[in-house]
């Protein structure tokens, strides 16, 4: 696959207005997020909850779609965490990504579904891929070990695309957001990811008057991560304006290191303790960010600078999460 760094824009685009769109994961943090910028749009937006439809299951998957007939899908349905449930939890991880995967994009294009996304992951390129991590970086090298079995299964995912596009001329789309955090997001420090994680852990060293927080790792690897409204606008943003069988990053083109990510915390929070790094938990990949050249000649960037989303996700802990002080 070659790519330039440019990109065609959809003209005209693609329209939503009027049209049925099913959110797949409407309850998961981005799907929650689409559901909430959706509304803008003037469409018919329908969700399936688990019991009424599993996605693991194909039977399940295919006669809930020839019932609806969804004209647009957003495949935001998934099993993700942090480092430690993707290395704990690889069967898990692998079958459910791949199984929702393949029935929704098989039933979706048996169906007729004019337009479909699917989301990746940033974890799709190899772990030393170079910086910030180009589309074309894709398989050109070893995963990151912790989680191979989620990054194999996004892989499969929009190759899926791919190959609906090619033998069948599907206009499916694969996006690749880069870390996401925000409202909705999980704060289980068993399963989370690092920004609830920290949210969670110096709210709580906070409340006990504790002296220091434990952050995993060296507090040295390096993270962009984007504030998941954000992100919702932009995958809104490419099922207008993208057409391409090449998948295309979403990201802010910034990184912090998890030690500074910490001290921002610390500072929403209004933490003024320390922190006591544990080398004898994972690092992961030594740096992840995304090269967003593509996506911004398409005309979309950012709003949320990291600052202010980790205040509004503090903020949205406090009014659902957190026990009352
Ligand atoms: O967010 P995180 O779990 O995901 O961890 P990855 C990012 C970094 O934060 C790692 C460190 O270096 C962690 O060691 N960290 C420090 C912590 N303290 C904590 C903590 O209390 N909890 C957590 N969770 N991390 C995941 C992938 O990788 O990112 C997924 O495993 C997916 O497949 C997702 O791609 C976006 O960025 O390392």
């Amino acid at each position: 696959m070659s790519m330039s760094s440019t990109v065609a824009r959809l003209d005209p685009p693609f329209r939503l207005e009027g049209r049925r769109v099913w959110v797949a994961g409407h309850r998961g943090m981005v799907g929650a997020a689409l559901m909430r910028r959706l509304a803008a749009e003037g469409c018919e937006v329908l969700t399936a909850t688990r019991d009424v439809a599993d996605l693991r299951r194909q039977d399940q998957t295919e006669g809930w779609l020839a019932e609806k007939r969804p004209e647009v899908i957003f495949l935001a349905a998934a099993t993700v965490g942090g480092i430690l449930v993707n290395d704990n939890r690889p069967a898990a991880f692998i079958y459910d990504n791949l199984a929702i995967e393949t029935n929704v994009v098989h039933a979706a294009w048996k169906t007729g579904a004019v337009k479909l996304l699917f989301l990746g992951s940033s974890c799709i390129y190899p772990r030393l891929a170079p910086q910030p991590m180009a589309e074309d970086a894709l398989l050109t090298g070893p995963l990151e070990p912790t989680n191979q079995w989620y990054a194999v299964a996004k892989i499969a995912g929009l190759k899926m695309c791919q190959a609906y596009r090619r033998q069948y001329g599907a206009d499916f789309i694969a996006a690749m957001p880069t870390n996401l955090y925000g409202p909705g997001d999980n704060f289980e420090l068993a399963s989370s990811h690092v920004i609830p994680a920290l949210v969670a852990k110096i709210h709580r060293a906070k409340a006990d008057g504790l002296e220091a927080v434990e952050i995993w790792g060296t507090g040295k690897p390096r993270r962009e991560f984007l504030y998941v409204d954000d992100l919702a606008d932009a995958l809104i943003f490419l099922v207008k304006c993208y057409s391409d069988e090449a998948p295309i990053n979403v990201g802010t083109g910034t990184d912090v290191t998890i030690g500074e990510l910490a001290r921002m915390i610390a500072e929403v929070v209004g933490f003024e303790g320390g922190f006591r790094f544990n080398p004898g938990r994972p690092d992961g990949t030594p740096r992840k960010l995304l090269e967003v050249s593509r996506l911004k000649s398409l005309g979309w960037a950012p709003r949320t600078g990291l600052s202010e989303g980790l205040a509004k996700t503090y903020a949205w802990f406090l009014d659902n999460v957190a026990e009352p002080a």
